[in-house]
């Protein structure tokens, strides 16, 4: 059993909406009380979280003068001070106000879009000035309902022109940050902008400073599109691009529920820490950024809940860490993975030198091979898809 407790070497972050959420839906109004973003920091830090990550509005409410501005970000600041809490990233929320109900980068309205670049600036400096080196984009409202009613073309052509324009503004002020893209397939809107990792890597390879902007992947986003998760990550950092994660848990394709981490696919997220720890097959971690939590507590849960619910997303993740460490240093799934040859793929499928020719004039490849053998043999994943779990379950 593990007796792991978090510490800022875990670099375990939260987002100031993830404790702070009131738990307003749909359907119902909030059931808690608004919580000071300075006792949010004093609370994550008991608890061993490394950070905090917010949206502009988070900490200064929308519309907010100069001075109530300077005020609210020097208390924060001295809560960090004492603290020794980091934001290692900010965002910019585009999405609350009803002036963004039709987009923002993407908005119909120029104005709208004008305004949009011009928040996204503003929280750009204090980013900076916080010592944030991630900026995250998630474009909620970036989207439709009606098809018709806007021209993913034309759009694409405007989220660019907004990514490329905010790109040199952190360029030509010195900071020293980049952007991270955050997929989602709907919710709020009826289709969103960029709804998969896959559909940003994609948009990406088009900026001008493709190289300064990643994404930032959110295990529930994913799986409300059914989506392999731990596929879409590994294809992000094989890529390079995987600048932030945003940790959650999920029940599958249904509205959007930010559990907490592990609380919905346990066994993918098993997949997801042994990937960022171990490097699943490579053996080296893969990921060393923040660990960021991006969930919302229980609608049924006071404050009380809310401490412990942020608490359970680095437990469990600790728990995961240590189990995933055992999976890979059992012989017996050493072997099984060998059995199944998932350490062969490793080898390159042509030799060193060989080319198209060397390999159509090798019989052995084709003429000789023996296909039948190929077609009866028995990977034994069953095997290691057992060992995975009874590690998971600590059983082993
Ligand atoms: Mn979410």
């Amino acid at each position: 059993m593990t007796h792991a407790v978090a510490s800022k070497q875990d670099k375990f972050t939260f987002g100031l909406w993830t404790v702070g959420w009131r738990a307003q839906d749909p359907f119902g109004d909030a059931t808690r009380a608004p919580v000071d973003p300075v006792e949010s920091v004093h609370r994550l830090a008991e608890l061993g979280a490394y950070g905090v990550t917010f949206h502009d509005d988070d900490l200064v409410p929308f519309g907010a003068g100069a001075g109530e501005r300077d005020r609210i970000v020097a208390r924060f600041k001295v809560a960090l001070d004492e603290t020794g809490m980091v934001v290692p990233m900010a965002t910019t929320n585009l999405f609350t106000h009803p002036m963004f109900k039709e987009g923002a980068l993407t908005a119909n309205d120029r104005g709208v879009r004008r305004f949009a670049l011009r928040k996204v600036m503003r929280n750009l400096d204090l980013a900076a000035e916080l010592g944030a080196t991630t900026y995250v984009f998630w474009g909620g409202r970036e989207g439709s309902e009606v098809d018709v009613a806007k021209d993913v073309r034309t759009a694409l052509d405007r989220y660019r022109e907004g990514l490329d324009l905010l790109a040199s503004y952190v360029v030509d002020n010195g900071y020293d940050i980049r952007f991270a893209v955050e997929p989602k397939p709907n919710e709020p809107r009826g289709d969103i902008l960029l709804p998969t990792v896959g559909h940003a890597l994609a948009f990406i390879s088009s900026l001008d400073h493709a190289d300064m902007v990643g994404v930032n992947p959110e295990v529930g986003h994913e799986q409300m599109s059914n989506l392999n998760f731990v596929h879409g990550i590994a294809q992000a950092l094989w890529h390079g691009k995987l600048f932030h994660i945003d940790l959650n848990g999920q029940h599958g394709p249904k509205f959007d529920q930010d559990l907490v981490f592990g609380h919905g696919d346990l066994v993918s997220a098993f997949g997801l820490v042994d990937l960022l720890e171990n490097g699943g097959a490579t053996g080296a971690p893969a990921y060393d950024g923040p660990r960021h939590f991006d969930y919302k507590p229980h609608r049924t849960e006071d404050l009380d809940g809310v401490w412990r619910s942020a608490a359970a997303n680095m437990r469990t993740y600790l728990m995961l860490r240590e189990r995933a460490r055992a999976f890979r240093a059992d012989p017996e799934v050493q072997e099984a993975l060998e059995a199944c040859g998932a350490v062969d793929l490793a080898s390159p499928t042509l030799a060193d030198g060989e080319s198209w020719k060397e390999l159509r004039s090798d019989t052995s490849s084709f003429e000789e091979y023996d296909v039948e053998a190929a077609a009866a043999r028995g990977y034994g994943v069953a095997r290691l898809d057992q060992l995975m779990v009874e590690h998971l379950l600590g059983e082993r």
